[in-house]
């Protein structure tokens, strides 16, 4: 009989990988994992209580939020504000960061940037949802966050994750070495490790993109749309169309079976619609470490210096061949990516 590996278990036993680790990051996912659970039972009831609905405010962005985000967003920053570990949290359901001052997190190192659920709109319907979130260290030791140590580059993740709620429950995360997920067995209630080391393939026949704002896609993306559905039997074209409409979800499938996830600028949302911080972030961070690639058609994601908490950005994320193929689309005048055989 195999050993069964608990979320808790494993998060120990890689605390070696740290030497100078005291625990702290440790209990922080620890954290995560329990707030994870908790949503995870609402969620998994979304259809029989009467939590489903708008709930009448809107986000930053002036979207309807839905109950169940606000429950997800209550859990996770409750429980990142007992856990003593987090300085300050940044959530994409609220303006400003959240600043935790209490005594047990006085010299709380961490900032957690977090969607809490994403996805929203497939609640109502039963689609698969997430949580996404990104852990940075202060810069500082001491004294008051300063904004530059909130707004820090992706590179400087220690670590990130993600948890989808879908057939089964997942929780995926890395710091840094490799990407381990867990499903959540409901029996016992633990998060068991189910991918070890999880490796995206380099090369995949899944496009993923909201196919309907076609019209309002740059050149480059459309050509890449155009060429994914050529046929062309050697390079096992044309390729699968998959879109869920939860990143998390998405980006989930194409780490396991190999495609791309694209997100471009539209002419109705210049800067992208994704958020740098707490989606494309963790999720590049994720991907790269499964041996992907995620970039904005011209940057490594990850480089990029976020100016705000909100920012938004275009996002080409998955295997590595297909990344950069969008790349040259999207870098590239159509006539001269044809003519080079993209
Ligand atoms: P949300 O944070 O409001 O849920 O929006 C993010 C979601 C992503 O999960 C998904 O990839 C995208 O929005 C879908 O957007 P669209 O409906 O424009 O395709
Ligand atoms: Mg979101």
């Amino acid at each position: 009989m195999t050993k069964t590996i608990t979320l808790g278990q494993f998060i120990i036993e890689k605390q070696s990988d740290f030497p100078y680790a005291k625990g702290e990051l440790s209990r922080l996912l620890r954290d995560i994992g329990i707030a994870a659970k908790i949503v995870n039972r609402e969620v998994n009831k979304a259809g029989l209580v009467d939590i489903l609905g708008d709930n009448g405010t809107t986000n930053v962005q002036g979207e309807g939020q839905k109950k169940l985000d606000v429950y997800a967003d209550e859990q996770f920053i409750s429980a990142l504000r007992s856990g003593g570990e987090c300085c300050v949290v940044a959530s994409e359901e609220h303006d400003e960061c959240i600043f935790i001052n209490s005594r047990i997190s006085q010299h709380a190192k961490y900032i957690v940037c977090i969607d809490p659920l994403d996805g929203s709109s497939n609640i109502d319907v039963n689609v698969s949802v997430g949580t996404i979130f990104s852990i940075y260290r202060r810069i500082a030791n001491e004294g008051p966050v300063k904004p530059e140590e909130i707004l820090q580059k992706g590179i400087h993740q220690v670590a990130a994750g993600y948890v989808v709620y879908g057939s089964s429950t997942m929780l995926v995360y890395t710091t840094g070495k490799g990407v381990n997920g867990f499903t959540l067995d409901p029996s016992i209630g633990e998060f068991c490790l189910s991918h070890p080391n999880m490796q995206i393939p380099r090369d995949g026949t899944i496009y993923s993109i909201n196919e309907g704002n076609y019209i309002k896609f740059p050149q480059g993306v459309k050509d890449y749309i155009k060429y994914c559905q050529v046929e062309d039997s050697a390079g096992n074209r044309p390729y699968t169309s998959r879109y869920i409409g939860s990143m998390v979800a998405d980006v989930h499938r194409n780490l396991i079976k190999g495609g791309v996830f694209l997100y471009p600028t539209t002419s109705s949302h210049p800067r992208g619609k994704l958020r740098l911080m707490y989606e494309c972030n963790p999720l590049a961070f994720i991907v790269e470490q499964a041996g992907g690639k995620a970039t904005d058609g011209h940057r490594r994601i990850l480089d990029i210096q976020p100016e705000e908490l909100h920012q938004r950005t275009p996002v080409f994320m998955g295997s590595t061949e297909m990344v950069e193929k969008v790349e040259r689309f999207v870098q590239l005048p159509a006539e001269e990516a044809f003519a080079a055989g993209y």
